[in-house]
């Protein structure tokens, strides 16, 4: 359903005036007729109103004037019932107009006039059709393909991504995914997309994402892109969300209750957590993204405390920095020991040991909510019960350093978000793939081995619900061979 604003402006085509005083024309001898069905009504106003800013003569009624009918995603079959249905009032003599694809048009108006109707233009042509060659078959789900984190399609990828998370601020998980998984598709292609041809037979694209990439093409924005963008409720809701300890239902609440700025939010404390509290009290540094110099000073920092607090544990880096990211909104950290059972009663040694050098501003323990793996559930598929700590660092920065949020000109120290995650040694392939992410990578893999093979997975285990049984691993590798996945490194988990 079109937001109430756009519905009452695509009533007509050409709005109101239009069918009553049609501008004029430059070029006689050529009427178009944009039939409505698959192209959609605004899509439909939005062309017709283009090609009349051109000069071209469009007619809001299919009459016997039409010399040139056009129709998008459309088979020669379906174009020819159409003509079909609408040719039995025809006059005699009357001549068919030309049954067209909307290439024609987009090609005509990038012309500045219309061209030369061609056979590839034609819809009555019932042969398969020449064109762009049609895309290498691409797997439906993004864990079975690679995807690094440079990719030929950003800004379309970026635009569709933008829609997911507008589409998660309203609660919608389903649209979310859509678009995820649309984007996810664009990552993953050899090339750049330069005409519509090459989305054919791609999976996860639907029509909403198709008609972005469209507009996107065609003519370089997309009007419901930057809409969303630019709103109050898109603006609001992200400058919300990125406050720590802040997620889409708080943020909602507070956006209903009418606060729109951080301010708002100072002026209110009551309504925060401690959590929050922190989040807005270094908001400033924890908004700029954490460098790669500051992961590898803080694995340092890290890795000396877990020696000191359990020798023999280990550190690995795992999140988007695993993936090769450069920049991040945290860093995320994985602690284990080799022997199983020793990690118990690590994580509080580690933040004392933390705490006793001044680098924590704030933290927050989270027990481990059991102690051996249990079969995946609908809620535990997204978030894991290992014994975690989110915290705030305060990163002494080298001297020199460009400014953080810290008050004084060349500040000390900054702030930056950091997880600190501990498994057991026995769990820790699958805590290592399910946190080195990406998130849709990783929501992709559980639905491939829920779908394509029965079974459960989560950041503790594998489970085989039939046989009641959780498959031994010794590595990340070992998880993708049972799933009979081609492994494929973090760097190439960017979906
Ligand atoms: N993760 C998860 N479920 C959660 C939280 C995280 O599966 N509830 C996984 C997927 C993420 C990874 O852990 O990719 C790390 O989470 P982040 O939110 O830190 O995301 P990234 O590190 O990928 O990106 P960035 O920190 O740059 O935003
Ligand atoms: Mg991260």
């Amino acid at each position: 359903m079109l937001p109430k604003r756009r519905r009452a402006r695509v009533g007509s085509p050409g709005g109101a005036a239009a069918s009553s005083a049609l501008p004029p024309t430059l070029f006689p001898g050529v009427s178009v007729y944009l039939v409505e069905p698959r192209m959609g009504r605004s899509r439909r106003a939005f062309l017709t109103r283009l090609a009349r800013s051109k000069g071209f003569r469009v007619l809001d009624a299919c009459s016997s004037e039409v010399t040139h009918v056009v129709m998008e995603r459309t088979s020669a079959e379906e174009a020819i019932c159409w003509q079909e249905r609408n040719g039995e009032t025809a006059p005699p003599g009357y001549t068919p107009p030309a049954l067209l694809d909307i290439s024609w048009l987009t090609e005509s108006l990038a012309a500045g006039q219309p061209v030369p109707v061609e056979c590839r233009h034609r819809l009555e042509v019932a042969e398969p059709r020449k064109g762009p060659p049609s895309p290498a078959w691409m797997p439906p789900y993004a864990c079975q393909r690679p995807t690094s984190l440079t990719h030929h399609n950003t800004s379309l990828s970026e635009a569709l991504e933008m829609l997911a998370e507008a589409a998660g601020f309203e609660g919608s998980e389903s649209r979310l995914l859509a678009f995820c998984r649309a984007a996810s598709v664009l990552k993953a292609l050899p090339r750049p997309v330069t005409a519509l041809s090459q989305l054919q037979g791609l999976p996860h694209f639907g029509e909403h994402s198709f008609r972005v990439v469209q507009e996107l093409l065609e003519h370089g924005v997309c009007e419901e892109v930057e809409r969303v963008r630019c709103s109050e409720r898109y603006r609001t809701m992200k400058l919300f969300t990125q406050i720590f300890g802040v997620g889409v239902r708080t943020a909602d609440r507070w956006y209903r209750e009418g606060l729109r700025t951080l301010d708002d939010l100072q002026e209110r404390p009551q309504k925060l957590t401690q959590q929050q509290k922190a989040g807005l009290q270094h908001h400033q540094d924890l908004s700029t993204p954490v460098q790669r110099a500051d992961v590898e000073a803080l694995q340092q920092l890290v890795e000396a405390a877990v020696g000191q607090a359990l020798p023999g544990a280990t550190v690995t880096l795992t999140g988007g920095f695993r993936r090769g990211k450069l920049q991040g909104h945290d860093v995320d950290f994985l602690i284990t020991h080799p022997d199983e059972g020793q990690e118990a009663g690590l994580l509080p040694r580690l933040m004392s040991c933390l705490q006793d050098q001044g680098l924590i501003l704030y933290h927050q323990h989270h027990h481990s909510r059991c102690d051996a793996p249990s079969p995946p559930t609908r809620q535990s598929r997204t978030m894991d019960n290992f014994e975690r700590s989110f915290c705030i660092f305060r990163l002494p920065q080298p001297s020199g350093a460009a400014a953080g949020g810290a008050l004084s000109p060349c500040p000390a120290w900054k702030a930056v978000r950091v997880d600190l995650v501990v498994a057991p040694i026995s769990q820790f392939p699958f805590a290592l793939l399910g946190w080195t992410g990406s998130m849709l990578f990783q929501r992709e893999l559980r639905r491939f081995s829920r779908k394509e093979k029965g079974w459960l997975l989560n950041s503790h285990g594998l489970f085989d619900p039939e046989q009641k049984v959780f498959f031994h691993v010794a590595s990340e590798e070992d998880i993708f061979r049972h799933l009979g996945l081609e492994y494929l490194p973090p760097e190439q988990r960017n979906a």
